[in-house]
């Protein structure tokens, strides 16, 4: 197989590890914290876990190797969209494992949770693990969406571990794969099966993180990716002063991503789904927000800007919500076959008009024809309107250029309005890891395996202190149930991992917050280039600015 340059340099790369993994196994202690609580809830918590809740949180330290000498065979998981960094967390976990013990062994199983449950496996050995070191993408085992969270599952599951004598599952995945660990790791401990479970924090778009969790993997590498991008073409608008770029980033529901982008790049505009949704801003209210910038720009001469549109946004326009409520209503069970019946779009936006109250047909009306179609015609195997399909991007600069069109009408605006679109999304889940994914990845999966090895179960693997240099980092273990709180889902109370969502009074936004007028109306962009494996720390080695913010 034919590898590029990089790649072959990349698996020289030796990660960073935490000061106190570096000088070898026989030289990792434990120490153990204070017992711990749940965020919330913590009796309902404590009751549903009985035998993994109130668990010591744990730090490693230099000293003797205390640990049981037993052989361990342990399974690895990728559970849900791709980061990069997920092949190093594999890497770090079975370095570990095989200096702890050569005849330790690590099981992959293929595609995701999936895997475990139809015992479809590869075993790993020194050649295939090289050949995904510091590398970007999921494809060493695959990865897949499949939730671990029925009793019958766990049932097949520690049927499958017993065949092969497996000690540990490593779940590597976001805040449901994480919940659902430690509902399996509870299901393990509960039946005496002696194995344990412990998660690693993954996704791009950062909302597994907590006072415990400083960031989820791959935040780093696909923000640096999409930066880069919005960087050039940035550089691009002020070259040929000609186009307004609107740009939707990915991240299902938070903003993270969105908002790291602008804090690296100064566009003019970046929406915010949780202020829009704090706000309770409409439509129309947003595409005015945009509309402003264009307008003063336009009279100083700029017919140009870029534009940051957070993937889920539209989930947080309060009127929007109520519409794909009816529309989900309005074509519920047979009624999708009496709409799916009219001949021509003219019936069928008839139909709509019939069906839908007065206030949604209003916000109905106003979308384009293009994405009023899309919220019909292509819904999932439920029959619900398919939220993450809209294009957001195209949405918004079509009712920007309704707005700029009326305001020429009125004489307020005399400017020229070119827009463009982009989707930033799958090009950043597999770059090449940046050093700090590679370390970061490779010591949660080190760290894996120690928890493993001193016996704990329920534990997501913990490295903190992530905005100093790598020796500085702190490695340990929380047990999940301290991160849960219970919410209602699809109507039952649930034990889960409380998702973070950007908050409007953290540090990150308010930095954002207090330099937007300013980037709105002038061009302040930023260029940060591509990001950099090989040169001097402060080029190489930069975390986010949302991370340095946080913890400045
Ligand atoms: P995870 O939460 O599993 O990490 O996935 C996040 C994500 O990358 C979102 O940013 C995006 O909306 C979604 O996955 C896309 O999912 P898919 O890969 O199934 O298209």
């Amino acid at each position: 197989m034919e590898i590029s340059s990089l790649q072959k340099a990349r698996y020289d790369y030796a990660p960073k590890l935490p000061e106190m993994l570096r000088n070898g196994i026989a030289d990792i202690c434990v120490e153990e914290g204070k017992e711990t609580q749940s965020v919330a809830d913590c009796d309902k918590i404590k009751a549903l876990f009985p035998n993994t809740y109130g668990k010591k949180e744990i730090v490693f330290k230099k000293g003797n190797n205390t640990s049981a000498a037993k052989k361990q065979v342990v399974g690895v998981i990728l559970s849900g969209g791709q980061a990069p960094g997920g092949h190093n967390v594999i890497c770090g976990l079975y370095d570990a494992l095989k200096s702890t013990n050569p005849e330790n062994v690590l099981f992959g199983f293929k595609n995701g949770p999936s895997g475990l449950l139809e015992d479809d496996y590869l075993i790993f050995d020194d050649a295939y693990i090289d050949a995904y070191r510091n590398t970007g993408g999921f494809d060493i085992i695959g990865s897949g969406r499949t939730k671990l969270e029925t009793k019958e599952q766990f049932a097949v599951a520690a049927e499958v571990c017993k065949k092969h004598g497996i000690t540990a599952i490593v779940i590597i995945g976001g805040d449901d794969s994480n919940t659902n660990a430690a509902v399996l790791a509870e299901y393990f401990a509960e039946n005496k099966t002696g194995v344990q479970v412990i998660g690693c924090p993954k996704t791009i778009d950062g909302d597994l993180k907590n006072e415990d969790i400083e960031c989820s993997f791959g935040f780093d590498t696909a923000t640096k990716t999409y930066s880069e991008l919005i960087g050039n073409i940035g550089r691009d608008a002020n070259s040929a002063k000609k186009y307004w770029h609107f740009v939707k980033v990915m991240g299902r529901s938070a903003s993270h991503v969105a908002l790291e982008c602008a804090l690296e790049t100064q566009p003019n505009i970046c929406l915010i789904s949780e202020e829009v949704a704090a706000k309770k801003m409409s439509l129309s209210q947003i595409a005015d927000y945009i509309a402003d910038s264009v307008e003063k720009r336009a009279a100083r001469g700029m017919n140009f800007g870029v534009a940051l549109i957070p993937e889920g946004v539209v989930e947080f326009v309060p009127e929007f919500s109520v519409l794909i409520h009816e529309i989900n209503e309005l074509l519920a069970g047979s009624k999708a076959d009496a709409f799916n019946a009219l001949a021509t779009w003219k019936e069928k936006y008839a139909f709509i008009e019939n069906g839908l109250t007065k206030e949604s047909m209003a916000v109905f009306a106003i979308l384009p024809e293009g994405i009023q179609q899309q919220l019909f015609l292509e819904r999932d195997p439920h029959g619900n309107v398919q939220v993450s399909l809209i294009e957001s991007e195209k949405l918004f600069s079509a009712l920007v250029k309704d707005k700029l069109a009326a305001r020429k009408k009125a004489g307020t605006y005399t400017g020229k309005f070119n827009p463009i679109h982009h989707f930033f999304g799958y090009e950043g889940r597999c770059a090449f890891p940046s050093n700090f994914d590679s370390d970061y990845c490779y010591s949660l999966g080190y760290n894996a395996f120690m928890l493993i090895q001193y016996g704990y179960n329920g534990y997501l693997s913990k490295i903190s202190n992530l905005s100093k240099p790598a020796n500085e980092w702190i490695a340990g273990g929380m047990p999940i149930t301290k991160m849960m709180n219970i919410e209602r889902r699809h109507g039952e109370d649930k034990p889960v991992i409380k998702k973070a969502l950007v908050e409007l009074d953290s540090k990150p936004f308010t930095y954002f917050e207090a330099r937007r007028d300013t980037w709105a109306v002038e061009t302040c962009y930023v260029y940060p280039g591509a990001i950099q494996y090989y040169g001097p720390a402060e080029v190489c080695d930069i975390t986010t600015k949302t991370l340095a913010l946080e913890q400045a």
